[in-house]
C-alpha cells in the first residue's frame, strides 16, 4: 500500500532584512539593507522544508495569504499553488496584469501581479521540495529528473560602488563595513574582479552598467578583457541606454562581450540592436513572464533568457521556461538579486538539471555577509558542487533568522528596496532617471 502523502499543518514566513553593500546601478544605489522572506513549511510527519524570495511589502503581504491558505494541502500539490496565491490575495488568475510601470525596486522589468504572484509561490514550491526530500531522502535536484551536472558555474558579479554607504544613511551606523573599498573607475573594476578570481575563481564576469557615460564602461570591459584574456565578459546597464547607443557600444566592443544584457528596454529596441550589430541580446527585463516569451521571440528580440526560478514561480516553471527556449534556440542563463543560501540551493538545484543552460549562473551571494543557513556556500572555482544530501541540503540557522527579523521589525524605513532613495540620501538631487539615459 502506497504511504499517505505528507500534510502542511504549519506554514511560516518570516521577514528579514540582510545588510547590503553600497552597489551603483542605473536607478541609483543599494540601501544598507534588503529585505527577504523566509518561508517554512512543516508537514504532519514532522519534515521542515525552507524557502526564500523578495521580502518587500506587497511580496510579504502575498506570503502570509498564501501561508494560511497552504495549511491543511498535501505537500505534493505544486500545481495548484499559483492559483492559490492569486485567490488567497484576493485577486483571480485571469486578472490582467496591472501597474504596467517599469519596476524601481527590482530592475525585473514590468512590474505585474503575475510576476508578484509568481515570486511568491516560488518561496512555497522550493520549501515543499525541500521537505518533500527530506522525507523521501533524495536531493531536490533528484525530484527534478536528476542533474545533468555535478557543478554549477557562476560568474562574478561586478559592480561599481562606494566603499560604504552615506553619513546620511543613519541606520546605517553599526553596518559591519566589508573591505572591498570603492571601485568607481576601470582600475577599480579589474581590482574587484581579481579578487572574486582569487578568493571564488570565478571565470566570467558580469558588469553591472548603466551607472557611468558609456564610454568609461566600454573602457572597464577593455581593462578586464586585458586582464583577464579569454573569459567570457557580459555588461547590464538595466536598459539605460537609447538604440543608438547601444550599437555604438556593441560596436566598440565587438567580440569582447559573450552577450549583452539588456542595454535598452523593450522588444522594438532590442531587436533592432541585434538586427544592426548581430550581438547576442540577453534580457531579465524584455522577458520576464510567460507572456511575453511570444512576441520576443517571434521579432528575434532576444537570444538568450536570464531564468530566475523566483519570477518565473519556481523550480518547475524554470523548466517549463528552458523548454520553452530550447524549442525556440534561444539560449539560458540565470538572473539573480541580492539572496541567502536558501535561494543559492535552489538556483544550484534548478541549474544543474537544466541541459540547456549553459552559460554561468549570475549570483549576487558574495556580496553578502550574512546568511540564514548554517553553513553558506563557498565557491571553488567559480563554481558550486550539486549536493545529494536530501532537500535543498540546507539548514535553516534559527538564531540568524531570529537576529535578521529582530532588524526587520527594528527598521521598518528599509521594508520595500528602493535604491531611488537609498541615491538620493547621498545625493538630494537625485530623482529616478528616465531611460533610456545615455
Ligand atoms: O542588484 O543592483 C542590482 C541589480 O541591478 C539587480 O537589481 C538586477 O535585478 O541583477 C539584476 C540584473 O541583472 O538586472
Ligand atoms: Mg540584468
Amino acid at each position: 500500500m502506497s504511504r499517505p502523502v505528507p500534510k502542511i499543518v504549519r506554514a511560516t514566513v518570516t521577514p528579514i532584512l540582510i545588510s547590503d553593500p553600497p552597489l551603483l546601478n542605473v536607478l541609483g544605489v543599494h540601501q544598507p539593507y534588503t529585505p527577504r522572506c523566509v518561508v517554512e513549511l512543516e508537514t504532519d510527519t514532522g519534515v521542515t522544508g525552507v524557502g526564500e524570495t523578495y521580502g518587500d511589502t506587497g511580496y510579504l503581504a502575498a506570503a502570509r495569504s498564501l501561508a494560511a491558505a497552504v495549511t491543511g494541502r498535501p505537500l505534493t500539490a505544486l500545481n495548484g499553488l499559483l492559483d492559490l496565491a492569486y485567490e488567497a490575495a484576493g485577486l483571480t488568475g485571469d486578472t490582467p496584469e496591472t501597474g504596467a510601470e517599469f519596476d524601481p525596486a527590482g530592475l525585473r522589468g514590468r512590474r505585474t501581479n503575475e510576476k508578484l504572484m509568481r515570486s511568491v509561490v516560488s518561496a512555497f514550491e522550493v520549501a515543499s521540495l525541500d521537505a518533500l526530500g527530506k522525507t523521501v531522502d533524495l536531493p531536490v535536484h533528484a525530484l527534478l529528473g536528476g542533474k545533468v551536472r555535478d557543478r554549477v558555474d557562476y560568474s562574478g558579479y561586478l559592480f561599481y560602488r562606494w566603499a560604504e554607504h552615506p553619513a546620511a544613511d543613519a541606520p546605517a551606523a553599526g553596518l559591519p563595513h566589508d573591505d572591498w573599498g570603492a571601485a568607481l573607475d576601470p582600475d577599480g573594476i579589474v581590482r574587484q574582479a581579481r579578487r572574486f578570481a582569487d578568493r571564488y575563481g570565478f571565470r566570467s564576469f558580469k558588469l553591472k552598467g548603466g551607472v557611468f557615460e558609456p564610454a568609461q564602461e566600454i573602457e572597464a570591459i577593455r581593462a578586464l578583457a586585458k586582464a583577464f584574456p579569454g573569459h567570457p565578459l557580459r555588461l547590464d546597464p538595466n536598459g539605460g541606454w537609447s538604440v543608438d547607443t547601444s550599437v555604438r557600444v556593441a560596436e566598440e566592443l565587438g567580440d569582447l562581450l559573450e552577450y549583452m544584457e539588456d542595454p535598452t528596454t523593450g522588444v522594438d529596441g532590442m531587436a533592432a540592436v541585434h538586427a544592426r550589430t548581430g550581438a547576442l541580446m540577453a534580457t531579465n527585463m524584455c522577458v520576464t513572464t510567460f507572456g511575453e516569451i511570444r512576441e520576443a521571440f517571434a521579432r528575434n528580440a532576444v537570444q538568450v533568457v536570464l531564468s530566475d526560478h523566483h519570477y518565473w514561480g519556481g523550480l518547475h516553471a524554470t523548466r517549463e521556461l528552458a523548454a520553452v527556449c530550447r524549442v525556440h534556440d534561444v539560449a539560458l542563463s540565470m538572473h539573480s538579486n541580492t539572496h541567502l543560501g536558501i535561494s543559492l540551493a535552489a538556483m544550484t538545484h534548478v541549474a544543474a538539471v537544466v541541459p540547456n543552460l549553459t552559460y554561468a549562473c549570475d549570483s549576487h551571494r558574495p556580496w553578502q555577509t550574512e546568511d540564514v543557513i548554517t553553513e553558506p556556500h563557498v565557491f571553488t572555482g567559480g563554481a558550486l558542487t550539486v549536493p545529494d544530501t536530501p532537500g535543498l541540503g540546507v539548514e535553516l540557522d534559527r538564531d540568524a533568522l531570529a537576529a535578521l527579523h529582530e532588524r526587520w521589525l527594528r527598521l521598518p524605513e528599509f521594508r520595500d528596496r528602493d535604491d531611488v532613495a537609498a541615491m538620493r540620501r547621498a545625493d538630494p538631487s537625485w530623482s529616478q532617471p528616465p531611460l533610456p539615459r545615455w
